[in-house]
């Protein structure tokens, strides 16, 4: 299999799933339904520290603390995914932040059906590409990308 024409995302389920297992379980197939890859994946107890830096674009927002706080508030899953056109597709599978407007306008997507609050909404998924390369260093800084391009074997078994 070719790995060129995949592009890369940095996907998270964040503490609200977590906490609710068989949500994990069902958000995982509606992934692999789509046919995103996972590239590697990880379940983490962040520390405030680096969750900070992770959300360091919204500081001095009003929700920063709120997020902060949730963030901290139990563990999460972070995965790498992969598919053609996979930051936008991942987002469109996300929905929208709100979850008002999620509730209405993209009921079957994962904040759709799992979204609790604006907050409390599942999941994260890079933004851009350069968002998406930083974001996998942070959180999988032992990853190669290099090395997945060149199609080892190992991560197609
Ligand atoms: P994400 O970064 O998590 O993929 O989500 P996003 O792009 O849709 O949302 P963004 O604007 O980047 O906000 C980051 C996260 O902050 C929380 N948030 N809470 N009004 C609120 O209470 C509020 N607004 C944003 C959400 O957890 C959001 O995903
Ligand atoms: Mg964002």
């Amino acid at each position: 299999m070719s790995c060129s024409r995949l592009q890369l995302t940095l996907a998270i389920l964040k503490p609200d799933v977590t906490a609710r297992p068989h949500i994990v379980k069902e958000i995982k197939s509606m992934i692999l339904r789509k046919k995103f890859y996972f590239v590697e994946s990880k379940k983490m107890k962040l520390a405030q520290s680096e969750i900070e830096t992770f959300y360091k674009e919204h500081e001095g927002k009003f929700f920063h603390n709120r997020l902060v706080n949730f963030m901290n508030s139990g563990s999460i899953w972070a995965h790498i995914l992969a598919r053609e056109d996979c930051i936008k597709e991942w987002r469109k599978l996300m929905g929208p932040t709100k979850v008002l407007k999620t509730v209405f306008e993209e009921p079957n997507s994962i904040r759709g059906k799992f979204g609790l609050t604006d907050t409390r909404n599942c999941t994260h998924g890079s933004d851009s590409e350069e968002t998406a390369k930083r974001e996998i260093k942070l959180f999988f800084p032992e990853f190669d990308e290099e090395k997945w391009r060149a199609n080892d074997e190992d991560y197609f078994i």
